[in-house]
């Protein structure tokens, strides 16, 4: 079969194979995401519809109450993966605290935990503009049986199974990886089914374009403003292309298809940045490293920090590899001063 008109279904039980001795564990939960991704997606797209079919806190002609759409998205994401018994923990963005999950036998032994974004961007939504889910797995290191614990959650990116992203932008696709390359999936909205539409995605390796959130300037470290000057400098390749979307998933998603940098550095007012290390930036961090990319915090590796609390934030740098080291001299530079 030709490899672009493999199912995602296909494809999944295809690398199962490639792992003789799995219990097809992980097999089952990117089978789930991808079936929360499509039910998301069916909500999302409706989104425009709100004001003919009911607001959150109210109630729609069909006298069902009406949720904001990440509040939806958490509890898709987060009911698929507890009714399947498939992990034994889940934290989200969403949520104050992670949630251990049991059996129906009331034993906690499954093998892997989930951090998930359900809906990144949301405040894009109402102004039609794309919006993404971002994943995140890991194998628990506490002992099988016992209840999950937060030691669980808070492992470096580095430890990373799996990890990827929805866009439900003008077409919606699953993008994921398991530590060999990363393959993109485009949904077909007519019959429901993800088709591998871009295997072996990679980053350029340079790129023309800077995503940051430049209103903020006068707020920035002297390095970022430092490499910003840079990008705009009529010099070589340069002036750069500034894209700013404003939502994570679908910056990255261009970025790696046409080469750039995304950064959300830290700020006067956000002295740790915005993004957070386990929802957003490890998970993103995997995918730019399997496609070749880098992520950086400005001076170092995005998946060997250690996390300390669930919802920590960090200063991120994401994008095609020589614009991130780059960027990293700048703020080097700066820093010596
Ligand atoms: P959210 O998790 O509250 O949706 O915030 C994350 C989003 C990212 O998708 C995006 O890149 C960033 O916040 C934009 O922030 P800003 O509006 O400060 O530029
Ligand atoms: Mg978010």
């Amino acid at each position: 079969m030709k490899e672009r008109n493999k199912t995602l279904g296909e494809f999944i039980i295809e690398k199962q194979e490639d792992f003789k001795y799995s219990s097809g564990e992980l097999s089952r939960l990117i089978n789930s995401i991808r079936l929360a991704a499509k039910v998301v997606n069916y909500k999302v797209n409706k989104a425009g519809l709100v004001d003919i079919i009911g607001k959150f806190g109210e109630q729609n002609i069909q006298g069902e109450d009406q949720q904001k759409l990440d509040v939806y998205a958490n509890e898709v994401f987060m009911q698929t993966l507890v009714n399947r018994e498939i992990v034994c923990g889940i934290a989200s963005e969403e949520n104050d605290d992670f949630i251990t999950i049991q059996g129906n036998d009331g034993l906690h032994n499954n093998k892997y935990v989930v951090l998930i974004d359900p809906l990144d961007g949301s405040s894009n939504i109402d102004v039609n503009v794309s919006v993404g889910t971002i994943f995140s797995v890991y194998r628990r290191v506490t002992p099988i049986g016992s209840p999950v614990t937060l030691e669980d959650f808070l492992q470096p990116g580095d430890h990373q199974v799996a990890a990827g992203y929805v866009i439900y932008g003008t077409s919606t696709m699953l993008v994921y990886t398991t530590g060999n390359g990363v393959n993109g999936f485009t949904l077909n909205p007519a019959i429901g089914t993800f088709y591998l539409s871009h295997p072996n995605l990679k980053f350029p390796k340079d790129g023309n374009i800077y995503s940051i959130n430049e209103g903020n300037y006068v707020h920035f470290p002297q390095g970022v403003k430092d490499y910003i000057k840079y990008c705009q400098l009529e010099e070589e390749d340069r002036p750069y292309t500034s894209r700013y979307i404003g939502s994570l998933v679908s910056d990255i998603h261009r970025n790696m298809i046409k080469g750039g940098i995304y950064i959300y550095p830290t700020s006067s007012k956000a002295p740790n940045g915005k993004l957070r290390l386990l929802y957003e930036c490890n998970p993103m961090a995997f995918i730019a490293e399997q496609a070749g990319g880098k992520a950086s915090d400005g001076f170092g590796r995005i998946m060997d920090i250690v996390p300390t609390e669930l919802h920590q934030r960090v200063p991120f740098f994401c994008g095609s590899y020589n614009m991130v080291v780059k960027a990293e001299e700048f703020m080097t530079k700066a820093s010596e001063k």
